[in-house]
């Protein structure tokens, strides 16, 4: 062959002096190099300054016994990812037609993605597991708990959602019937009017204080019952709409709270969810497309040192979309016209049959080609801020229930005004795409709150800022620190990880150049 992997019982050494493992943790010095860039328009010049800035990195290498609260956990989501884990640990298999099955972790990066981490001694490429680089949480010890507006025991909502094969479904039955979500908070304007039959699982009526003080309670009690040292809460409930953002509303950690106490309507849901983990101390992560991280709630994340995520998990039509219109740009094509349709059955579908929540959706599908446009400037002028012209169609149709089918048209101009069109059909179980994602937000955001940095301007190690950009990769629509660059090329946050994660195992990132087989 002309690889060599290791499995994960493989553990990783690195023999580099910028590195020191300790009983607690791994602790690595590393040199980061960028280019200052000054562009003088009159002149037309760019100078380029070579900036190098030191880090020192901190690892605690014990993984903390986590527990993950989905909003939603009734959901198609919140049920596959349960049953998955269930499956996992369990090391169930079942039969179809086709034979027997055994249960995987396919799609999650860290469960089934390897890093290329260097050469051997007879020039072949080594593999490493993703989840040995740095030490990990097992996705098969997450405490699983949540809840849902809908009374359904993990079983039946597992039925409803059909995604698993009937065998499979009758072996997780004795472990999901015994799962039950917690009550929820349902405010009928945020989700369509088309999910009013579900919501029978309800907290009893009171302020939005007294829903914000209820939730904190549930975090609490979940971690104490379970005996945990972290708890990461989720949202994979319906989308809802947007909310207004306007001073004195939500644009600081005081207005936020303050409209809670004045049980202000434009409070959502999704935003007492965010409040709530915050004010626990439990990293909150967005896996839909409204807008709950509003800059108050980045403000209370920061004032807590509590970190969060989102928009949207990115998991079928908008990562191909990530990574062709990349590609095509990087081509040199110019891009003009992106339609991607959808259309699916499930209870998702559904709710975005509802104009707002469609709206929502569509706002984190578009801007997913913004940077790689914005990059080429020889192809789109930025006088004219040019831009492809980009679609996107939902539609419900529910005999395909979870199997969405989704269609897209990329035409680019192409060698002296040709024109190139790709048209691409993906039929796929939408939540056997998502679940995994799920698997990877909750064991990355365990590892973000285990590193720290320090640089020479520092008297002690800190955390990353409160919004993990890192998790953009898992994401449509990703989050990033106010005044920050969004970006949303796949491989450029797929890099982003791998590089940072190499950096805190002390190795040196792959940069693809491999010298040792171009030079003598
Ligand atoms: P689903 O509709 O099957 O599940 C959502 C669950 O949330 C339902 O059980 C519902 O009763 C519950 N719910 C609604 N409001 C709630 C509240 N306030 N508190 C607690 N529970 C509440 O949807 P699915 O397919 O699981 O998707 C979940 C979310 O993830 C949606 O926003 C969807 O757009 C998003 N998403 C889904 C993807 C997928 O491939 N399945 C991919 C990307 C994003
Ligand atoms: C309709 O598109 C339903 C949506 O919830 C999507 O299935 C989901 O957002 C996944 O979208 P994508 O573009 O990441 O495949």
């Amino acid at each position: 062959a002309d690889h060599q992997g290791v499995t994960s019982d493989y553990t990783i050494a690195v023999d580099n002096p910028n590195i020191k493992y300790t009983n607690d943790y791994i602790e690595t010095k590393y040199i980061y190099e960028m280019n200052h860039c000054d562009v003088d328009n009159i002149q037309k010049k760019v100078n380029i300054i070579p900036r190098k800035y030191e880090y020192l990195f901190r690892t605690k290498r014990t993984v903390q016994r986590t527990g993950v609260m989905l909003v939603g956990w009734g959901g198609n989501n919140g049920t596959t990812f349960t049953g998955a884990q269930i499956a996992n640990r369990e090391q169930m298999t079942w039969m179809r037609k086709e034979g027997i099955q055994y249960s995987n972790y396919y799609g999650s990066l860290t469960q089934s993605t390897t890093i290329r981490i260097g050469s051997n001694d007879t020039g072949k490429e080594v593999h490493i597991p993703f989840n040995t680089i740095l030490p990990m949480l097992t996705p098969n010890e997450l405490v699983i708990g949540g809840w849902d507006i809908n009374s359904s025991n993990l079983y039946e909502a597992m039925q409803r959602a059909c995604v698993f094969d009937y065998e499979l479904q009758e072996k997780l039955k004795s472990a999901m019937i015994k799962m039950k979500p917690l009550p929820s908070i349902y405010y009928p304007d945020f989700i369509a009017a088309n999910q009013e039959d579900r919501a029978n699982n309800l907290i009893p009526m009171g302020t939005k204080q007294q829903d914000l003080e209820h939730l904190r309670n549930d975090i609490r009690k979940f971690k104490h019952d379970n005996n945990l040292q972290q708890v990461i809460v989720l949202w994979t409930a319906n989308t809802e709409r947007f909310t207004d953002v306007k001073d004195g509303l939500n644009m600081t950690a005081d207005d936020i709270l303050k409209s809670i106490e004045n049980n202000n309507e434009e409070v959502s849901p999704s935003n007492l969810f965010a409040c709530a983990a915050i004010l626990e101390g439990c990293s909150y992560i967005n896996g839909s497309p409204q807008n709950t991280l509003v800059p108050g709630i980045i403000d209370l994340a920061q004032k807590n040192q509590v970190f969060i995520g989102g928009d949207d998990f990115k998991s079928g039509q908008t990562k191909m979309k990530s990574v062709l219109v990349d590609f095509l740009v990087s081509a040199g094509l110019k891009v003009q016209s992106i339609v991607s349709y959808n259309h699916l059955g499930n209870n998702d579908g559904k709710n975005l049959s509802s104009a707002k929540q469609f709206r929502s959706k569509e706002i984190s599908k578009s801007n997913v080609v913004d940077d790689m446009v914005g990059a080429n400037h020889l192809l789109y002028d930025k006088k004219t801020n040019e831009h492809p012209d980009h679609v996107v169609v939902i539609k419900y149709v529910p005999f395909v229930k979870d199997s969405k089918r989704a269609m897209d048209e990329y035409i680019s101009t192409i060698f002296m005004n040709g024109l190139n069109t790709i048209a691409i059909h993906n039929t796929c179980e939408d939540s056997l795409l998502a679940s995994p994602l799920i698997v990877d937000l909750v064991i990355l955001t365990e590892l973000m709150t285990r590193i720290t940095y320090k640089t020479s301007d520092m008297n002690d190690y800190q955390p990353f800022e409160p919004v993990l950009s890192i998790l953009s990769y898992l994401l449509k629509a990703p989050m990033v620190m106010p005044g920050t660059p969004v970006i949303n090329a796949l491989f450029k946050q797929h890099r982003c990880i791998t590089n940072i994660l190499s950096a805190c195992a002390g190795i040196s990132m792959d940069t693809d150049m491999l010298l040792e087989h171009k030079t003598k």
